[in-house]
């Protein structure tokens, strides 16, 4: 890490997660580090909130509390209206606890198979949860989020992204997640939307870091 940056690690063993964070942030004086290079042994946490807001938190603290570092965390997923907001906070594990990309959305396609195009209606949701444990008086947590409207494809499109990509057509757009370049899926998606509300309150903290580095002497 260079002076006058801070290093913060994001709390998420997902790459195309990191992968947008960098590119949606990368140009503040911020190190985005993988939990995978600061905490080898990290094995990610039980997800069992009811909301992202409360799995992200659970992630942010599990990481910052293990590393002493400040940790970004991220809790997404997909909620379909024609089926009740599913899989919503169980997206990662859909179709089984360990499922893959490809079966997670193979599954959607079946329970979507009878849903007329009309009513494919759904949004990506994305709670972000940075936290600094050195903050005085304790932890200071940031909270922000996003989301995209749009729809679900009948067949996958696009070799962009992650997850339910393919399937999921930006509203207005017409275009899948997957057929964007990452700077476009960042400028409307809801993780970009919520990095960009998170964007000013990092800047903040940042120069609050500057601040408090300054008053230190340190001795000769
Ligand atoms: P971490 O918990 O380690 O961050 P994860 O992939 O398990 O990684 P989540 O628990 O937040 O993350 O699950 C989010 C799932 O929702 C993810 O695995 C995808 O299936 C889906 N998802 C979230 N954001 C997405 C995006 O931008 N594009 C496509 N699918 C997305």
């Amino acid at each position: 890490m260079t002076s006058g940056r801070i290093g913060v690690v994001v709390a998420t063993q997902n790459r195309g997660k990191l992968a947008e964070f960098r590119s949606a942030l990368g140009d503040l004086p911020v190190d985005l580090l993988s939990v995978d290079e600061v905490l080898p042994e990290y094995a990610g946490v039980v997800e069992d909130g009811a909301t992202f807001e409360e799995n992200a938190l659970k992630k942010a603290r599990a990481v910052a509390q293990s590393s002493l570092m400040i940790a970004l965390a991220d809790d997404s997923g997909l909620e379909v209206d024609a089926l009740g907001g599913a899989p919503g906070v169980r997206s990662a594990r859909y179709a089984g606890e360990r499922a893959t990309d490809a079966e997670n959305n193979a599954l959607l396609l079946r329970a979507l198979e009878d849903v007329s195009d009309d009513v494919r209606t759904a949004r990506f949701r994305c709670a972000l949860c940075l936290l600094d444990p050195w903050a005085p008086g304790g932890e200071a947590i940031i909270s922000v989020s996003g989301t995209c409207e749009g729809s679900i494809a009948r067949s996958p499109r696009g070799t962009g992204g992650f997850g339910y990509d393919p399937l999921f057509i930006v509203a207005g757009d017409g275009r899948t997640h997957a057929e964007l370049t990452d700077e476009a899926k960042n400028a409307i998606s809801h993780r970009g939307r919520a990095a960009q509300a998170l964007r000013p309150r990092l800047i903040e903290l940042i120069e609050e870091r500057a601040r408090t580095t300054e008053r230190i002497s340190f001795a000769p």
